[in-house]
């Protein structure tokens, strides 16, 4: 088994490195204060190329796959959490374009949503269709005359959904079908009907800008149905296997970001002494907070091979974020700890990432679905 980078994707860590303690970490705590999506940030994603990894290069995008996705994922989420769920998630819908679009779509939409710069967002959830996802309400009615959609509905929780200029939204075009009925659509900010409700005022992840997004007989032409009407059900799950491995990857970052200054902090804190890291508690806080991290990737890493090589990974994408997310709350939590008083002041980053750290076992599917998933998948010997 060979667990070396290619020369590209080590020059594209290196590169994703650089650019999180050059760019995304002077502004993290100032991205979390105000409560602002970081607009310059992801304009500087998108002049490097992070917006376009995953999406092939005649659309604008630097190809590559999930691993690629994880490797700039990971070493963002160790500076700025906010930062990396905005890239991790903006690709969500790329990739959905990149795999079910039309030739038309994908010209006319991923060198946007790449090079471009403009922000992409996936618009699944609803009030009443969060973890059964197949209870979305949301209607799309086909006009024959105008040959276009018209979409009513609201949609909840939209990660970037209040600064996206192109976003997947899921509708139902026959609901009597419930999940056979739904179908996945390309939507552009500015389209007659659509307009952002409320901006929710969250726990962490503060400048993700998490939106309510409002359709009253927006219409939709027919050209921007992504894939077949029917099948968004699947497109939807589809893409979250892929965005699960997303979560992954912050899932890591934020974790061996919390190592680093755990051990920092450990060797410079002086207690009774002598520096805290020379004490076994502490010590040992440190190996379980590495092993479980080192765990998590393995597991990431896996996943997104399977991704990339085209087999099923639906059962280890929810794996790698179950437990991905799990332990980044367990290794903040003790990271914040070995901090002491110091961990829960705003000055140190730790009681941010301790924040930021919870939604990992919340969003893109809870831990309690992705047992679901799980469970079903091994029950059934897949
Ligand atoms: N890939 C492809 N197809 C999938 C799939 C996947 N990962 N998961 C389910 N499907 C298909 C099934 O094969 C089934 O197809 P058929 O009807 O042709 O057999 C169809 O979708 C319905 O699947 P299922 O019966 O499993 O649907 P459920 O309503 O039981 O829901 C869960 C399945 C719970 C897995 C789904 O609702 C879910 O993932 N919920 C969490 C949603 C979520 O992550 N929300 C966060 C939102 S985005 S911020």
């Amino acid at each position: 088994m060979d667990f070396s980078l290619t020369r590209e994707q080590a020059m594209l860590k290196k590169l994703a490195k650089q650019f999180a303690e050059n760019e995304l970490e002077p502004v993290a705590a100032e991205v979390d204060e105000a409560h602002v999506f970081p607009v310059d940030n992801f304009a500087k994603m998108a002049a490097v190329g992070f917006t376009g990894i995953g999406v092939p290069k005649e659309y604008g995008g630097c190809g590559g796959g999930a691993l690629e996705k994880v490797l700039a994922v990971t070493e963002f989420a160790k500076k700025c959490m906010t930062s990396a769920a905005c890239l991790s998630i903006h690709l969500i819908a790329p990739h959905a374009i990149a795999d079910y679009g039309t030739e038309e779509q994908k010209q006319k939409y991923l060198p946007r949503l790449t090079k471009g710069g403009e922000l992409g967002a996936f618009a699944l959830t609803e009030p009443n269709a969060g973890s059964d996802a197949a209870g979305v309400k949301t209607t799309a009615v086909y006009d024959a005359e105008t040959n276009e959609y018209i979409l009513n509905g609201t949609k909840c929780f939209i990660t970037g959904g209040s600064r996206a200029g192109i976003l997947v939204i899921f509708a139902l075009t026959d609901p009597k079908m419930k999940t056979k009925g739904m179908s996945a659509f390309i939507v552009e900010k500015g389209m007659p009907g659509f307009t952002v409700g409320k901006i929710e005022n969250k726990m962490g992840l503060s400048g993700s800008e998490t939106a309510e997004l409002i359709f009253e007989d927006c219409r939709v032409p027919a050209e921007n149905l992504l894939g077949k009407e029917g099948k968004g059900f699947k497109i939807a799950m589809q893409a979250l296997d892929g965005a699960r491995i997303g979560v992954g990857a912050q899932s890591i970052g934020v974790a061996e970001g919390a190592i680093e200054l755990s051990v920092k902090y450990a060797n410079e804190r002086v207690q009774f002494g002598k520096p805290i890291s020379s004490l076994q508690g502490i010590q040992w806080y440190i190996a379980d907070m590495a092993t479980k991290t080192e765990a998590s990737k393995a597991l990431v890493s896996y996943a997104a091979y399977l991704q990339d090589s085209g087999k099923p990974f639906t059962k280890e994408a929810a794996m790698c974020k179950l437990n991905g997310s799990e332990n980044a709350r367990f290794v903040t939590n003790l990271a914040l700890q070995i901090h002491g008083g110091y961990g829960y002041m705003k000055d140190y980053p730790l009681e941010r990432m301790y924040r930021d750290a919870k939604i990992t076992e919340i969003y893109e599917g809870t831990s309690e679905i992705h047992k679901v998933v799980i469970s079903r998948a091994v029950i059934n010997g897949k």
